[in-house]
């Protein structure tokens, strides 16, 4: 049976990406992109486009009438630095728009649903190196209480309804075809917009903070290959732990001296998103992703580096 698959914020960072990649497998007539804005040009003329703003909930059911999908994807978010200045709309968009998405998925007997979760799920007094996938979680922004509450609907309905989500913590992810929409690790990407442009940076978080992170292609590998593995390997139903490589700014910026040689970093004070990265992990265990469904990594620091400078060089 040929899949249809449902991608509901497909403007975004990851959806830019995925909904390229999930056209590449199933054909680009089967993967219906959706957003809440018009989509950009390479979406929209390269397959099925729907506006969908998922707290409408008769549009959205109108929408899994129409398209009756087998998979839902869905990566519309408010992320946790823009949480923090719009607190009630980061919840409500977040949590509102999950539980429509997974009654929906239940009423219409949708095969499988994905649901981003992130690193931001932990907290001050979670473990801040090699996070284990079970311990304290006490996250502190309300992008990352969302996200935890939202691992737990997402179990509750596999346990109640089996219905089969599944779901991947986040690290920070750095691609070139898309800019991040308001989040912590952002600097990781406008930092090779800005190398390329001006030759210099302002990072807002500090030297030494170390943060977990990812290049897009291998974050797109682990999405299509957990949605690929069959059920019965899939034994987290909240989310799994995916660690990505870890560096701090100034890693980073090295690696892009090697490749720019005068690039300059320098570091600003005070930037409320400081406190969100320190209470977050420095690294992550993923040993459950890899047991799982065999997850690997493909690109570290280096290898990441050289593909966005060469790839962002002839966008920009
Ligand atoms: C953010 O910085 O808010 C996101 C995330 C780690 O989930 N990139």
């Amino acid at each position: 049976m040929s899949e249809k698959i449902l991608v509901i914020g497909a403007n975004g960072q990851i959806g830019t990406e995925l909904v390229v990649a999930l056209r590449g497998i199933h054909g680009a007539e089967n993967v219906i992109a959706s957003d809440i804005n018009d989509p950009g040009y390479a979406i929209r003329h390269s397959g099925p486009y729907e506006l969908v703003n998922v707290l409408d909930k008769d549009n959205l059911h109108h929408i899994f009438d129409k398209h009756r999908p087998t998979q839902v994807y869905l990566l519309a978010a408010i992320l946790s630095a823009i949480g923090e200045q719009k607190p009630k709309m980061a919840w409500d968009l977040n949590m509102t728009g999950l539980i429509h998405i997974l009654d929906f998925a239940v009423e219409f007997k949708t095969a499988k649903v994905f649901w981003p979760s992130s690193i931001a799920v932990f907290g001050p007094n979670s473990p801040q190196f090699h996070t284990p996938q079970y311990c304290v979680m006490d996250p502190n922004t309300v992008y990352g209480f969302s996200k935890l509450a939202g691992e737990r609907w997402c179990e509750y309905y596999f346990t109640k309804y089996g219905l089969d989500v599944r779901s991947i913590r986040y690290p920070g992810l750095i691609g070139w075809r898309a800019n991040p929409g308001g989040g912590t690790t952002d600097y990781a990407v406008h930092i090779f917009h800005e190398a390329l442009k001006k030759g210099k940076y302002e990072s807002f978080l500090s030297a030494d903070t170390a943060l977990p992170m990812m290049y897009m292609d291998d974050a797109i590998r682990a999405t299509i290959s957990l949605m690929d593995a069959p059920a019965d390997q899939i034994t987290i139903r909240s989310s799994y732990n995916l660690a990505g490589l870890s560096f701090t700014p100034t890693q980073l910026a090295g690696e892009i001296k090697k490749l720019i040689p005068g690039f300059e970093i320098s570091y600003a004070d005070n930037d409320p998103r400081q406190a969100i990265a320190d209470s977050w992990p420095k690294s992550i265990d993923d040993s459950y992703a890899q047991r799982d469904w065999g997850w690997k990594l493909e690109y570290d620091l280096a290898a990441m580096t050289s593909d966005m400078l060469s790839n962002l060089k002839n966008i920009i």
